[in-house]
């Protein structure tokens, strides 16, 4: 407790930013609702060494009890250099295939990017640093599924990203492509019939 007190109080003085704090648990995430976030057919950086694009998704859906939320991530034709890659939730959203305009990380805690995400620490963590908390991309194609603890499919946590990007990097950081969350699908828990319903249109 002293120690990690002093450790912030000692990084905002030197950084000169606010404290941080931990993300708490991202809790009451509704049932069965599904984000998707699929990559497009052109990278947004012209100098990938790739046949069209890397291929691939995030999608996201909430543990059944509400606790955290389950990732499937999935990538394909990655360029052969430049990894290990890295990948986060970012703040803002893609327009026109730019990845610039998505801005930063998600980080409502104010983790930032000074000390590297420690993943057998992960509330201290940037809240969309998925990489770092979960793995960076090192083989080809890549899939990998777990539980988030932090993040969130509830509109009214902080953690929340229905809204957002994702964003898949080099290990030199430059942007490859990136993608936006969209609402996917409504599943009705105890209507196995018409489990799947087409979701509204959310902004
Ligand atoms: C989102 O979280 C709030 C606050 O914890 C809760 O009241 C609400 O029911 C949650 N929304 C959904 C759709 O579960
Ligand atoms: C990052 O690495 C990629 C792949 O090696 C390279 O094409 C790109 O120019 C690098 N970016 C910077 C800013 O050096
Ligand atoms: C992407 O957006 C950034 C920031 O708004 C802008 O500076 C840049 O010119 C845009 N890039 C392209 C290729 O449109
Ligand atoms: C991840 O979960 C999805 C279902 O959400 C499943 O289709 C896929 O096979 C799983 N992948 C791995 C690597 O476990
Ligand atoms: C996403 O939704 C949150 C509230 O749930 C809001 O604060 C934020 O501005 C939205 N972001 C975007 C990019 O729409
Ligand atoms: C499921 O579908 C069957 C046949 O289409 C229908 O008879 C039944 O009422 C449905 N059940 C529910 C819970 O919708
Ligand atoms: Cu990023």
């Amino acid at each position: 407790m002293r120690t990690s007190l002093g450790l912030h109080i000692l990084g905002a003085t030197l950084a000169g930013r606010v404290l941080a704090d931990d993300a708490p648990p991202s809790t009451d995430n509704p049932a069965g609702v599904v984000y998707q976030a699929i990559l497009p057919k052109e990278p947004f950086f012209a100098g990938a060494a790739i046949e069209g694009n890397v291929k691939g998704s995030i999608m996201a859906v909430a543990e059944d009890d509400g606790n955290g939320v389950m990732f499937s991530i999935m990538f394909e034709n990655l360029p052969a250099e430049g990894g290990p890659f890295t990948y986060h939730i970012h703040t803002d959203r893609v327009v026109d295939n730019n990845c610039t305009v998505t801005k930063t990380h998600l980080d409502p805690y104010n983790a930032g990017v000074a000390v590297p995400c420690d993943p057998s620490n992960p509330q201290s963590c940037e809240v969309g640093d998925l990489a770092g908390k979960h793995g960076k991309v090192g083989s080809d194609p890549y899939m990998m599924n777990y539980t988030d603890l932090y993040a969130s499919t509830n509109e009214s946590s902080m953690s929340f990203f229905g809204n957002r990007s994702f964003v898949l990097h080099y290990a030199n950081s430059t942007r490859i492509t990136c993608a936006n969350f969209e609402l996917k699908m409504m599943e009705m828990p105890g209507n196995c019939n018409s489990t799947k319903t087409p979701a509204p249109m959310h902004r």
